[in-house]
């Protein structure tokens, strides 16, 4: 049985994860707060990404890490500084040290959050991030593909959309993914036999979507939910807006909103 350190296990995505992976993997839960609630195959260690002697005591004996440990919204520079930049440096840099094979990052659709909706991307499009955390995952993104080429490691970029039991509104319908969905995708990371360096979008099979995520199946990912099966409900609770509001332009959404006095009308 795989041995696997999840950083940032304490969150919403960490504990999709243990659910979704429990029994068929050893979880090391590495987190600032103490992952509860420990089950069988589940060791915890609390800890801080910029902590670099712990984190390497975490990652000692992993066959992979899958690193969601982040502040996971947009903030400060003095905030995503340490704990997205310095932390997801640790991360790569520790799994090299340590001799872990796989280093699953979790990535995000703010990384290319600036692509208006009427486009449909694939996974080699020039980074748009929508902020300073889109800009974060674009630098982890460039980390994963340094450390295949340079070093070796076997890595994989999940774009995550947003992960929930159901879309939360209509610009969800679009990057929606279920929990199911997700646990399936990160899986693929951790056996796919030929992994050098992958991005995937992580997304289930919306009708929606933003994404050619052609990359993921042709790895074997194969989606069970879409979030058309909420659109009626998404829709009869929210109402119209403005498509020229960029916030509703663009695939970033609110994030986009944020901060953009000087933003231009057009600026594509
Ligand atoms: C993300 O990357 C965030 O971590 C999550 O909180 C959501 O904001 C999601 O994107 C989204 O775009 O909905």
């Amino acid at each position: 049985m795989k041995s696997v350190l999840i950083t940032g296990a304490a969150g919403q995505l960490g504990r999709y994860l243990r659910d979704g992976l429990q029994g068929r993997y050893r979880l090391r839960l590495m987190d600032i707060v103490p992952p509860s609630g420990l089950r069988e195959g589940e060791e915890a260690i609390q800890a801080d990404l910029t902590d670099e002697a712990a984190l390497a005591a975490a990652l000692e004996g992993q066959d992979a890490v899958i690193h969601l440990g982040a502040v996971s919204v947009e903030a400060s520079w003095e905030q995503i500084l340490p704990n997205n930049i310095v932390g997801t440096y640790n991360v790569f840099e520790g799994a090299r040290r340590a001799g872990v094979e796989r280093v699953l990052f979790a990535s995000s659709n703010h990384a290319v959050g600036f692509y208006r909706r009427d486009q449909r991307i694939p996974v080699d499009v020039t980074m748009r991030p929508d902020g300073r955390y889109g800009v974060s995952k674009a630098f982890g993104e460039a980390l994963a593909s340094l450390y295949a080429d340079k070093y070796g490691l076997k890595t994989y970029c999940m774009r995550i959309g947003n992960v929930t039991e159901a879309p939360a509104d209509v610009r969800r319908l679009a990057i929606w993914m279920s929990p199911r969905d997700f646990t399936q995708l990160v899986e693929v990371g951790l056996e796919w036999p030929e992994l050098h360096f992958e991005i995937v979008y992580g997304v289930s099979d919306n009708d929606r979507s933003w994404y050619d995520n052609s990359n993921a199946y042709r790895l074997g990912y194969r989606p069970q939910d879409n979030a058309e099966d909420h659109a009626e409900a998404v829709f009869a609770r929210e109402p119209p807006h403005d498509p020229d509001d960029p916030q509703h332009r663009y695939q970033g959404g609110a994030f986009v909103g944020l901060e953009t006095m000087a933003l231009p009308p057009k600026p594509d």
